[in-house]
Protein backbone atom coordinates (compact mmCIF):
# COMPACT_ATOMS: atom_id res chain seq x y z
CA UNK A 1 0.00 0.00 0.00
CA UNK A 2 0.90 3.61 -0.98
CA UNK A 3 1.73 5.35 2.53
CA UNK A 4 3.10 8.49 3.56
CA UNK A 5 5.12 9.25 6.65
CA UNK A 6 6.15 11.94 8.49
CA UNK A 7 10.29 12.10 8.97
CA UNK A 8 12.44 15.06 10.55
CA UNK A 9 15.90 15.93 10.91
CA UNK A 10 16.51 16.88 14.35
CA UNK A 11 18.84 19.70 15.07
CA UNK A 12 21.82 17.37 15.30
CA UNK A 13 21.57 16.38 11.81
CA UNK A 14 21.34 20.08 10.45
CA UNK A 15 23.91 21.23 12.07
CA UNK A 16 26.21 18.58 11.61
CA UNK A 17 25.16 19.46 7.46
CA UNK A 18 24.16 15.61 7.06
CA UNK A 19 20.75 17.04 5.55
CA UNK A 20 21.87 16.05 1.64
CA UNK A 21 23.51 12.83 2.46
CA UNK A 22 20.42 11.72 4.35
CA UNK A 23 17.90 13.16 1.43
CA UNK A 24 20.08 10.86 -0.75
CA UNK A 25 19.33 7.90 1.06
CA UNK A 26 15.58 8.35 0.38
CA UNK A 27 16.06 8.82 -2.81
CA UNK A 28 18.07 6.71 -3.69
CA UNK A 29 15.70 4.00 -2.09
CA UNK A 30 12.76 4.80 -4.49
CA UNK A 31 10.79 7.10 -1.85
CA UNK A 32 9.51 9.92 -2.94
CA UNK A 33 9.78 13.46 -0.99
CA UNK A 34 6.25 15.12 -1.28
CA UNK A 35 5.91 17.76 0.87
CA UNK A 36 9.40 19.74 2.72
CA UNK A 37 10.25 22.16 5.23
CA UNK A 38 13.36 23.76 7.05
CA UNK A 39 11.55 25.17 11.00
CA UNK A 40 12.60 25.82 14.28
CA UNK A 41 10.07 23.84 16.35
CA UNK A 42 8.39 25.38 19.26
CA UNK A 43 8.41 24.25 22.76
CA UNK A 44 4.75 23.82 22.21
CA UNK A 45 4.90 21.75 19.33
CA UNK A 46 7.82 19.86 20.48
CA UNK A 47 5.56 18.83 23.36
CA UNK A 48 2.81 18.11 21.75
CA UNK A 49 4.52 15.41 19.19
CA UNK A 50 6.22 13.67 21.84
CA UNK A 51 3.13 13.96 23.84
CA UNK A 52 3.06 9.91 24.83
CA UNK A 53 6.55 10.30 26.35
CA UNK A 54 5.27 12.94 28.85
CA UNK A 55 6.04 12.23 32.67
CA UNK A 56 9.23 10.11 31.16
CA UNK A 57 12.51 10.90 32.66
CA UNK A 58 14.19 12.15 29.62
CA UNK A 59 10.84 13.89 28.52
CA UNK A 60 12.54 17.47 28.95
CA UNK A 61 16.13 16.22 27.30
CA UNK A 62 14.07 15.19 24.21
CA UNK A 63 11.91 18.55 23.99
CA UNK A 64 15.35 20.70 24.89
CA UNK A 65 17.02 18.75 22.22
CA UNK A 66 14.33 19.01 19.37
CA UNK A 67 13.98 22.94 19.75
CA UNK A 68 17.74 23.82 20.56
CA UNK A 69 18.54 24.61 16.44
CA UNK A 70 16.38 24.37 13.10
CA UNK A 71 15.15 20.85 11.51
CA UNK A 72 14.15 19.44 8.66
CA UNK A 73 10.67 18.05 8.20
CA UNK A 74 9.40 15.94 5.44
CA UNK A 75 6.59 13.85 4.07
CA UNK A 76 7.99 10.82 2.29
CA UNK A 77 5.80 8.62 0.39
CA UNK A 78 6.10 4.77 -1.24
CA UNK A 79 4.97 1.26 -0.99
CA UNK A 80 4.96 0.81 2.67
CA UNK A 81 7.08 3.73 3.34
CA UNK A 82 6.53 3.72 6.74
CA UNK A 83 8.74 0.81 7.59
CA UNK A 84 10.53 1.00 5.07
CA UNK A 85 11.94 4.35 6.19
CA UNK A 86 12.18 2.85 9.87
CA UNK A 87 14.54 -0.04 8.40
CA UNK A 88 16.45 2.67 6.61
CA UNK A 89 16.65 5.11 10.36
CA UNK A 90 17.60 2.16 12.74
CA UNK A 91 17.19 1.77 15.74
CA UNK A 92 16.45 4.03 18.64
CA UNK A 93 19.76 3.87 20.38
CA UNK A 94 22.58 4.67 17.72
CA UNK A 95 25.32 2.08 18.70
CA UNK A 96 22.62 -0.47 18.64
CA UNK A 97 21.28 0.33 15.53
CA UNK A 98 22.89 -1.61 12.14
CA UNK A 99 25.73 -0.29 10.67
CA UNK A 100 24.41 0.65 6.73
CA UNK A 101 21.30 2.70 8.57
CA UNK A 102 20.83 6.49 9.45
CA UNK A 103 21.37 6.35 13.19
CA UNK A 104 24.02 3.47 12.96
CA UNK A 105 26.26 5.62 10.40
CA UNK A 106 26.01 8.77 12.33
CA UNK A 107 24.92 8.42 15.45
CA UNK A 108 26.72 7.74 19.11
CA UNK A 109 23.87 8.01 21.74
CA UNK A 110 19.72 8.22 21.76
CA UNK A 111 19.77 11.74 22.74
CA UNK A 112 21.64 13.04 19.76
CA UNK A 113 19.72 9.98 17.37
CA UNK A 114 19.70 12.24 14.28
CA UNK A 115 16.51 11.37 12.63
CA UNK A 116 12.64 10.83 13.91
CA UNK A 117 10.20 8.67 11.15
CA UNK A 118 6.60 7.84 11.85
CA UNK A 119 6.13 4.32 13.82
CA UNK A 120 2.62 3.78 12.50
CA UNK A 121 0.26 4.98 9.67
CA UNK A 122 -2.24 6.72 12.73
CA UNK A 123 1.14 8.10 14.04
CA UNK A 124 2.26 9.09 10.43
CA UNK A 125 -1.20 11.10 10.28
CA UNK A 126 -1.34 12.86 12.92
CA UNK A 127 2.44 14.02 12.98
CA UNK A 128 1.66 15.36 9.05
CA UNK A 129 -1.25 16.85 10.50
CA UNK A 130 0.69 18.46 13.11
CA UNK A 131 3.61 20.06 10.97
CA UNK A 132 2.31 20.43 7.54
CA UNK A 133 -0.95 22.50 6.08
CA UNK A 134 -2.81 20.87 3.47
CA UNK A 135 -1.49 22.56 0.48
CA UNK A 136 2.25 21.94 1.65
CA UNK A 137 1.80 18.18 0.85
CA UNK A 138 2.24 17.33 -3.01
CA UNK A 139 0.68 15.26 -5.30
CA UNK A 140 2.86 14.84 -8.40
CA UNK A 141 3.67 11.58 -10.76
CA UNK A 142 7.68 10.61 -11.00
CA UNK A 143 8.99 9.49 -14.60
CA UNK A 144 11.01 6.20 -13.05
CA UNK A 145 7.83 5.21 -11.42
CA UNK A 146 7.61 1.99 -13.88
CA UNK A 147 11.49 1.32 -12.84
CA UNK A 148 10.98 1.05 -9.02
CA UNK A 149 7.75 -0.76 -8.91
CA UNK A 150 6.29 -3.95 -11.16
P1 LIG B 1 11.66 8.82 17.39
O1 LIG B 1 10.25 9.00 17.92
O2 LIG B 1 12.54 9.98 17.66
O3 LIG B 1 11.67 8.39 15.96
O4 LIG B 1 12.28 7.61 18.13
P2 LIG B 1 11.80 6.14 18.12
O5 LIG B 1 10.41 6.01 17.60
O6 LIG B 1 12.85 5.33 17.45
O7 LIG B 1 11.82 5.83 19.65
P3 LIG B 1 10.80 6.20 20.81
O8 LIG B 1 9.50 6.67 20.25
O9 LIG B 1 10.84 5.06 21.76
O10 LIG B 1 11.52 7.42 21.52
C1 LIG B 1 11.24 8.74 21.16
C2 LIG B 1 12.48 9.59 21.38
O11 LIG B 1 12.83 9.60 22.75
C3 LIG B 1 14.23 9.51 22.89
N1 LIG B 1 14.52 8.55 23.96
C4 LIG B 1 13.86 7.37 23.94
C5 LIG B 1 15.45 8.88 24.90
O12 LIG B 1 16.04 9.99 24.87
N2 LIG B 1 15.72 7.98 25.88
C6 LIG B 1 15.10 6.77 25.92
O13 LIG B 1 15.37 5.96 26.85
C7 LIG B 1 14.14 6.44 24.91
C8 LIG B 1 13.40 5.12 24.92
C9 LIG B 1 14.70 9.12 21.57
C10 LIG B 1 13.68 9.09 20.72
Amino acid sequence: MIERSFVILKPDAVSRKLIGKIISRFEEKGLKIVGTKFLQVTKDLAETHYGEHEGKPFFNNLVSYIISAPSLAMVIEGDDAISVIRKIVGATNPKEADLGTIRGDYGMVTGRNIIHASDSLKSSEREINLFFNKDEVFYYKVPDNSWIYE
